[in-house]
């Protein structure tokens, strides 16, 4: 019987955590960085749109989407919260056009290492991208919003890194 009733209470343990793997059930792996985001990852200052987008050791952005206006000016600071070395969990934020096949995307950028995973040819079908960061970097980009409302994907293009569900919709109105 008090086998049984352990068994139960990990039961619980583990379902409790299950689905919640978002960033407040790991924040003892983040520590201090989580302390320093601010409650909410989009805020609009000054006509602008800010955004604090995170991405870890997990694969995990913690936007999967955002609205933002056509034609508005967004400012987004991507912080590699992971502690895994660039050359295994590096990781990016690309904007793609609203017509990008973001499949067809993330397969050029796995082969385009030398250029860190940004493909050579694919201008026309990016609209904004952050660097390639290390655990700990940040860096913050600024970018016009297409004037064409709709769903615009962003993903990052570390190999295989989308396909793991690193990825997310800008949606422009
Ligand atoms: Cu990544």
């Amino acid at each position: 019987m008090k086998y049984i009733l352990s068994f139960i209470a990990i039961t619980l343990f583990f379902s409790g955590c299950g689905d919640s793997s978002t960033e407040h059930a790991h924040a003892d792996e983040a520590g201090a960085i989580d302390v320093m985001l601010p409650e909410n990852p989009v805020s609009v200052v000054d006509g602008v749109t800010v955004v604090e987008m995170t991405g870890n050791d997990r694969m995990k952005f913690n936007l999967e989407s955002f609205v933002v206006p056509a034609g508005g000016q967004v400012r987004l600071t991507f912080h590699n919260r992971g502690k895994m070395p660039k050359a295994a969990m590096g990781h990016n934020v690309v904007f793609l056009s609203a017509d990008a096949d973001s499949g067809v995307f993330a397969t050029a950028a796995a082969a385009a290492r030398d250029h860190d995973y940004i493909p050579v040819g694919f201008d026309d079908q990016i609209v904004a991208h952050t660097k390639l960061l290390g655990p700990g970097e940040s860096d913050t980009i600024e970018f016009t919003v297409p004037m064409q409302a709709g769903d615009y994907e962003y993903l990052c293009s570390f190999p295989a890194h989308m396909f793991a569900g690193m990825r997310g919709v800008m949606k422009v109105e």
